[in-house]
């Protein structure tokens, strides 16, 4: 396994996926690895963050299932400004049953999330199969949980393996939500992100410095939620979290 760090550029070369190598032009382009993760009710106040910090994030992560007054008018609002401030939508719905439902889930409900996601979430728990014949249409990419960011997480180093080894070996997975370094074919996706030393463990979920994400884990792109929307400035503080994640990112090689 190549684990040696390597720039967004060597990485665009190494990632086959459409929406892996956009993320990375994106990045590139914006100068962010920047994700938002926008865990609010209710789709005007996501709105409303979205208008005022899409400049500085390349991708925006949902919780569609938390949205109280949901619509597909809010969909195509959200759609329409992703477009003009170009950056991709995430859904992270995290599907961990067997092919079929999670295919159902995809599809089908009120969500209808394979019509609007650029990336959605997978669990790998039920193995390799249950992530096969989604019928995910090209431009949709696939992440990965192989270890999560939460204290008492059950994975353990074999499982956490074997559910790399599922990730590279599926052509639709472009990167992957894990702790630790990957394997320089998948992108690492870092949630559980905070300047505060105070907030180390919050809830049940671990928090890290985004220094320590891109230096000691060689993460690709920081998932940064409660910091940025419970914020008073959000608008200054997710440009704090960009400059930082861009400088932490430049400075770990
Ligand atoms: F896969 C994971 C994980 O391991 N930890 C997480 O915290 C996903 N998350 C999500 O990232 C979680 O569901 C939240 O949506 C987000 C973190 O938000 P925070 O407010 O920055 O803690």
């Amino acid at each position: 396994i190549q684990k040696k760090r390597i720039s967004y550029e060597e990485k665009k070369e190494k990632i086959y996926h459409p929406i892996g190598k956009k993320l990375i032009e994106i990045a590139l382009k914006k100068k962010t690895n920047l994700i938002f993760s926008a865990d609010l009710i209710y789709s005007k106040k996501i709105l409303e963050l979205v208008n005022l910090i899409g400049d500085k994030i390349c991708g925006l992560k949902l919780h569609v299932d938390i949205i109280s007054d949901f619509s597909f008018s809010f969909i195509n609002f959200l759609k329409k400004i992703s477009l003009k401030k170009k950056f991709l939508l995430f859904e992270d719905r995290k599907f961990c049953d067997v092919g079929t439902t999670n295919y159902l889930q995809l599809h089908h409900g009120i969500h209808k999330i394979s019509s609007w996601a650029d990336v959605i979430t997978v669990h790998v728990l039920a193995g390799s199969k249950s992530i096969e014949n989604l019928n995910i249409p090209s431009n949709i990419g696939l992440i990965t949980i192989s270890e999560m960011s939460s204290y008492g997480r059950l994975s353990d180093d074999n499982y956490i393996r074997k559910a790399l080894n599922i990730s590279l070996k599926n052509s639709k997975v472009i990167g992957t939500v894990a702790q630790r370094k990957v394997d320089n074919r998948l992108l690492l996706f870092t949630p559980g992100i905070h300047f505060s030393d105070s907030i180390k463990n919050y809830k049940g979920n671990s928090y890290i410095h985004p220094n320590q994400a891109f230096i000691k884990k060689n993460c690709d792109f920081i998932i940064v939620g409660k910091a940025i929307y419970q914020s008073d400035n959000p608008k200054i503080v997710a440009e704090n979290y960009r400059k930082a994640g861009w400088i932490a990112y430049e400075n770990s090689f």
